[in-house]
């Protein structure tokens, strides 16, 4: 099933006059309303998609500037919704929405999910949080939309979810990853089995989670995982996500343009290569965004998909280029640890990066849990000592090198020891004086 078969299946010209004609709409109408933009941008020519290169950026940075409404289109008596996102220092990032926006948020939820396998009348359990964070309330809003039946349970809380999903028994779950894995865990340390509860598919994302990851939640859940991208700025969840091919992210590109972009320069990448993804907002009102760095490492490609949709698809986010580490001079995203740890089976998918930057040279050290197996054979009390725990510590390390070209400290921590998510995962630790 196809949601919006108009907008998802339209040919591909039909589509780039389309997404021009908007363009032009949406630079008119940000120009005319936001005076930032009016003069940074000017009054520009577009005559073709490739004019939208000439245009300049905008960052994360631009929004605490002008924080909390420099931005927006519509006087704010006409926005319906304010959302905003955390951040890790200093003021949040507030984003609005006018009532059509709104329309736009649960159209693209809605064909998104629906390319996961909602279907109306499906129960849907809702694992993220609500409140000012987009993703509750976006599937949330998405699932309606559908003509589902939506719990809305939130995130935290582990006992509820196990009762709910144990008595309810929902069609559809959705989360962050690292959240529904830990409600697993939970369930299963209270002696049930995630695996019977006859979930059909998992929908996850707002953190960067890998192939290996996703193999782990399948086989904990018994059901496939859709991968679903999206940020505040652009819309919230919503921008991107998996269909059944599973083969790339579909961007939802009738509304929001992707460009992939060199994150040092800002020039343009090839199609298929890889570097940060900037995105332009076709249609929303009341925050329209031109150009905007989202900071997040991944490719594009315009080949098509078997699936039917016409779309051009992201390949599975990396990480956000700020997150990337420098270990002894190499690259290294926590997303190419996670997947070389979780290529071992002894050991649990909880891991933690932690940087040390106290002494004059930074040390990484990566902390992952061994499997409950491992600790039987350790006669059931733990001990980073014990030899069985050694070879696995070294085994571990020996991945690590292969995969990613340096040799990086391994420890094996406790059992339950690295804190467990409610929401994104906190997966570098910083320690600093
Ligand atoms: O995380 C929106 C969202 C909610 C997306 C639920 C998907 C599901 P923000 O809090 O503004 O919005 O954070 C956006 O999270 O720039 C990425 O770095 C990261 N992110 C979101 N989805 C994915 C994903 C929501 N599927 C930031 N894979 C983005 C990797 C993701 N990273």
């Amino acid at each position: 099933m196809i949601w919006n078969e108009a907008a998802e299946t339209m040919p591909i010209a039909a589509r780039r006059a389309l997404q021009l004609e908007r363009l032009r709409e949406s630079v008119r109408w940000t120009v005319d309303r936001v005076a930032v933009m009016r003069e940074r941008v000017g009054d520009p020519k577009l005559r073709g998609l490739d004019d939208l290169a000439s245009l300049p950026f905008t960052h994360k940075s631009d929004l605490r500037e002008h924080y909390p409404f420099g931005l927006f289109a519509v006087p704010r008596d006409e926005l319906v919704r304010i959302h905003a996102s955390s951040g890790t220092k200093g003021k949040p990032t507030v984003v609005g929405y006018t009532g059509g926006d709104l329309d736009i948020w649960r159209d693209v939820m809605a064909r998104l999910m629906v390319a996961a396998g909602a279907r109306p009348g499906h129960m849907l359990h809702v694992a993220f949080g609500y409140g000012l964070f987009t993703g509750g309330l976006g599937f949330h809003d998405g699932a309606e939309r559908i003509g589902m039946t939506v719990v809305p349970v939130s995130s935290g809380n582990t006992a509820r979810h196990q009762l709910l999903l144990q008595d309810f028994r929902p069609d559809g779950l959705c989360g962050t990853p690292s959240f529904v894995l830990h409600v697993a865990e939970t369930l299963r340390a209270a002696g049930g089995r995630p695996e019977t509860l006859g979930i059909r598919y998992g929908m996850f994302g707002a953190e960067p989670w890998t192939d290996a990851m996703r193999a782990a939640l399948e086989r904990e859940w018994g059901c496939p995982a859709y991968d679903i991208y999206g940020l505040s700025e652009i819309i919230g969840p919503g921008v991107a996500g998996e269909c059944e091919a599973r083969d790339g992210l579909h961007v939802m590109d009738d509304h929001f343009l992707p460009e992939i972009v060199d994150p040092a320069s800002g020039a343009p990448r090839a199609e298929g290569e890889e570097g940060e993804l900037v995105l332009t907002t076709l249609t929303k009102r009341a925050l329209p965004m031109l150009r905007y760095r989202t900071g997040d490492i991944s490719a594009l490609t315009t080949e098509p998909c078997r699936c039917g949709r016409t779309s051009a698809r992201i390949a599975r986010l990396k990480g956000r280029a700020d997150d990337m580490l420098v270990i002894k001079g190499v690259n290294v995203f926590p997303s190419e640890v996670e997947a070389a740890l979780l290529s071992v089976t002894e050991v649990e998918p909880h891991y933690q990066l932690v940087v040390d930057r106290r002494a004059t040279l930074a040390r990484v050290e990566v902390h992952v849990e061994p499997a409950p197996a491992l600790l039987s054979r350790c006669g059931g009390a733990f001990s980073e000592n014990h030899p069985a725990v050694e070879t696995l510590r070294r085994h571990v390390g020996e991945r690590l090198r292969v995969a990613l070209g340096l040799s990086v400290e391994v420890r094996l921590v406790a059992p339950q020891s690295i804190p467990r998510s409610e929401g994104k995962a906190v997966r570098v630790r910083l320690l600093v004086d």
